[in-house]
């Protein structure tokens, strides 16, 4: 009896991340919006707060007009068919719901169909900051805004289907790191200086004035042979970031073939993520600091 009320219970709550067989072949589930407990909705607006307040004069002006047209609010959650009416009007692209993070294949067959996948649950309150796998902050709040920007809708969709194709040539580590340095972790600039569309910054508190305002990170215009050969940084902040020179770059990205380059880069070594090659066109040349303070105290310097 105890043992079915908790399983109840926890039904009615979202979980993190799933581990085990997908009930759909696709992995999505449900959203289950009228679950989200008011606890779960509380996370929310915690951090659409703290970020909104952040973004200003930080996010480019694509993403601040994204959030602004699409119903996206700190007082609940959003639900993902509301989200997805508005999106499907503008770009075409759908939120569909997954557990957390799906195999590779299964994520580049919705984006090549334009479903984004986004997690359904929210990180603990005592988790802020600290995230293992994608949720619904991370995905809603960082990605669906630049959604409504075509030139992202195009870009994303193509990964989809070239990450389809790279897995097949077994060169995904290549195309990942382009996604890593343009979707997740990508600075764009404009008329008014370097601006966030990236949105593993946009929707991190510490990392959005890292990435901007600090002067340990390198900041390199983007190239796209330089990125396929370089590192990332998953744990921990960017030592680089790439700077694309408006959005329209990744437009061009979508319809450039890779095949060729992969070729072209195929055996060349790889890049440290904090690198700085004489060949680069540097924004800002990186302090190190971060990196380097970080090392000396785990030296208990
Ligand atoms: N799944 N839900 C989700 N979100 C991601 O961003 C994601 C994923 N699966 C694989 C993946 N990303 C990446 O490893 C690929 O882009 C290479
Ligand atoms: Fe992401």
């Amino acid at each position: 009896m105890l043992r079915q009320l908790n399983e109840h219970s926890s039904d009615t709550a979202h979980r993190g991340p799933a581990s085990g067989t997908p009930a759909r072949p696709d992995w999505t589930i449900d959203q289950g919006w009228e679950r989200y407990t008011a606890e779960e909705h509380a996370v929310w607006r915690t951090l659409f707060e703290r970020q909104t307040r952040l973004l200003p004069g930080r996010a480019c002006d694509a993403f601040v007009q994204g959030m602004k047209d699409l119903p996206i609010g700190p007082a609940q959650i959003p639900d993902f068919r509301a989200l997805s009416e508005v999106l499907a009007q503008r770009t075409g692209w759908q939120v569909v719901a997954v557990p957390g993070l799906v195999p590779d294949e299964v994520f580049f067959e919705h984006l090549a169909n334009r479903r984004f996948p986004a997690g359904h649950f929210i990180r603990k309150p005592h988790e802020l900051d600290y995230l293992e796998e994608p949720d619904v902050f991370h995905d809603v709040f960082g990605h669906v805004p630049m959604l409504m920007n075509p030139a992202i809708a195009d870009y994303i969709q193509a990964y989809g289907v070239g990450g389809l194709r790279a897995q097949k040539l077994g060169v995904l580590d290549k195309l990942a790191r382009v996604y890593w340095y343009t979707v997740e972790f990508g600075l764009v600039k404009q008329a008014d200086g370097l601006r966030i569309y990236g949105a593993g910054i946009a929707s991190s508190f510490t990392e959005s004035v890292f990435a901007l305002d600090d002067d340990s990170p390198n900041r390199i215009a983007f190239d796209l042979q330089r990125v396929m050969r370089t590192l990332y940084r998953i744990d921990d902040f960017q030592e680089s970031y790439f700077v694309i020179d408006d959005l329209d770059a990744l437009l061009e990205l979508a319809h450039i073939d890779f095949a060729p380059l992969y070729e072209a880069v195929q055996g060349l070594p790889e890049h440290e993520p904090g690198d700085v090659l004489a060949s680069d066109r540097v924004i800002h040349r990186g302090t190190g600091r971060y990196v380097s303070e970080k090392r000396e105290r785990r030296a208990g310097v």
